[in-house]
């Protein structure tokens, strides 16, 4: 296992749109392992491997108490909203350190996915995990939290985070 490194925003590479995995192989594996491990120690709930600037259709997500019940997520696609009605919830991001915005989205979504194992899957989210899986289905089309606020905010965020970088 392997700790890997965080793009933060604006990093010009989170606007990457990632690829289709064509075969669960050992590499994507290994690259879904790293990441859990990444999203664990950034106390994380939910990483995509666009941040890790590994553009390929991958996202892990924990949104247990325990953080002993990780998701993998491959090629990733809503089939249905199950319920259009936008419910609010606060995001966060490993990519906007220390900023959090109340961002609207269906809140019941049904997910076809590929396990680790290459199997085709699905999976009904309701609340959180349908939140945290749609905020991580963004980055792998290079879209982030900070789209949907607005440009003065983002702004301020782009700011701040470019100065704590020394930049
Ligand atoms: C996405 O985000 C999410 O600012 C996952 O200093 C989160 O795991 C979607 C984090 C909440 C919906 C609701 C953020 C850790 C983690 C920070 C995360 C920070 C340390 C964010
Ligand atoms: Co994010």
């Amino acid at each position: 296992m392997a700790l890997l490194k965080i793009l933060i925003f604006p990093d010009p590479r989170l606007r990457t749109v990632a690829k289709t995995v064509e075969v669960v192989d050992d590499s994507i594996k290994k690259l879904a392992q790293d990441m859990l491990e990444t999203m664990y120690q950034g106390s994380g709930i939910g990483l995509a491997a666009t941040q890790v600037n590994v553009h390929k259709r991958v996202i892990v997500l924990d949104i247990s108490e325990s953080k002993d019940e990780p998701l993998i997520l491959i090629n990733p696609e809503i089939i249905k909203i199950i319920d259009p009605n936008k419910k609010i919830f606060s995001e966060g991001c490993l990519s906007v350190p220390g900023f959090y915005e109340e961002l609207k989205r269906p809140s019941s979504v049904e997910i076809s996915y590929l396990d680790i194992d290459g199997k085709k899957n699905l999976l009904l989210a309701n609340d959180l995990l349908a939140v945290v899986i749609q905020h991580e289905m963004d980055h792998l089309d290079g879209k982030m939290m900070v789209d949907f606020i607005s440009n003065i905010k983002r702004e301020m965020i782009r700011k701040k985070l470019l100065k704590a970088k020394g930049l």
